[in-house]
């Protein structure tokens, strides 16, 4: 572990100088923090599967998987547990390090598809790969029983600050989240969670972000950075995207803040020129989701990934096989 000091005590002001910093002196700041955290500078593949698509509860403006919104993206009953696992040996085979389970639900309920998720986190460690799922709230019988199982993190994201997350949700309240993530540090799951940028915030907004993940101690072991990905019929459809130099400045912001966390440039990619994603890989990004699926959009395939690792000239934590593909089963 190297000599960075961890501090829990931003204020926003601080963070906000920090993301409005010229992009050459940011960057320098950041490149320095994540050289000295990350001295191999690998980035870590993490493969995603939706497991339960669609039909949600809540009413997350940006997400095509609500039931209040009316995207293309219908309700579909969860992935059985032996395609799943299907799904993550072809993407350990293609070299992914990490495999991502998301459920489109409000929260975990007891029961035949809480004993499944149970038994895809065995099978996904048996086969040597950290596993991370994101399902809603959970109580705290639920976390211990997926720490038994073996999981390594549980995705619960913040989002946005506190001030601008009432024009994005209302059917759950930032003190939920933070209650979740709560729990799942008890349970001694480690934390993914971070949030997303384009969705109309300031930059004070972005900054109150940081400010609450920065100040959890410990800090969240993964911080997921997403940039809007619009999608017809949610009710943020109209927002332009966002620029990707917003989304470098947020990756750099992220690493200075919380040296040891792996920061990963998540959904938004396909928006991106590969210029673009390797400032963010320079800027402290030390992780990306690997695979030609989002939950249900898409993301670059893995061979265009591979050539911008190579472009860029990092290594990848697991070993990529020189033909990579992920010859996926379909999921639905
Ligand atoms: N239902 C669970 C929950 O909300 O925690 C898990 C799945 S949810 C789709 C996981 C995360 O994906 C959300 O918290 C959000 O940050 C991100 N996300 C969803 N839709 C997105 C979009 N259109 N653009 C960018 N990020 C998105
Ligand atoms: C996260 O922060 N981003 C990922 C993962 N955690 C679960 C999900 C991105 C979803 C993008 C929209 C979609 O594909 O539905
Ligand atoms: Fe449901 Fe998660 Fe989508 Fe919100 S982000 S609507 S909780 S699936």
């Amino acid at each position: 572990m190297s000599s960075l000091s961890l501090r829990h005590d931003w204020s926003r002001d601080e963070i906000q100088q920090l993301l409005e910093l010229p992009l050459v002196d940011l960057l320098w700041q950041s490149q320095q923090v994540h050289r000295q955290a990350n001295p191999g500078y690998q980035v870590q593949l993490a493969s995603l599967l939706s497991v339960k698509t669609g039909g949600c509860e809540e009413d997350c403006a940006y997400c095509p998987q609500s039931m209040h919104h009316s995207s293309d993206v219908s309700a579909h009953p969860q992935l059985e547990v032996a395609p799943v696992l299907e799904r993550a040996r072809a993407a350990k085979a293609a070299g992914a390090h990490r495999f991502c389970m998301g459920w489109a639900w409000r929260e975990i309920r007891d029961g035949a598809p809480f004993e499944a998720m149970l038994s895809m986190v065995r099978g996904v460690r048996e086969l040597g790969l950290e596993a991370c799922v994101t399902a809603g709230m959970l109580t705290d019988q639920q976390a211990s029983r997926l720490a038994e199982a073996g999981l390594t993190a549980y995705n619960h994201n913040l989002d946005t600050s506190p001030e601008h997350y009432d024009q994005i949700i209302t059917t759950r309240t930032y003190q939920e989240r933070l209650e979740t993530l709560a729990r799942v540090r008890r349970s001694g799951i480690t934390l993914c969670c971070g949030g997303i940028i384009g969705m109309g915030e300031g930059t004070d907004d972005r900054a109150g972000l940081l400010q609450v993940l920065a100040n959890l101690n410990p800090h969240p072991e993964s911080v997921p950075i997403n940039a809007l990905v619009a999608v017809e019929g949610t009710p943020l459809e109209e927002l332009t995207s966002v620029d990707p130099l917003e989304l470098v400045r947020m990756v750099a912001t992220a690493r200075i803040l919380m040296p040891h966390s792996r920061v990963r440039l998540s959904a938004g990619r396909e928006q991106m020129n590969r210029e673009a994603q390797v400032l963010c890989l320079l800027a402290g990004a030390d992780s990306i989701f690997y695979g030609d699926q989002l939950l249900t959009t898409g993301n670059p395939d893995v061979a265009t990934d591979r050539e911008l690792l190579a472009a860029a000239g990092v290594t990848a934590l697991g070993k990529i096989p020189a033909s990579a593909s992920m010859n996926c089963v379909p999921a639905h």
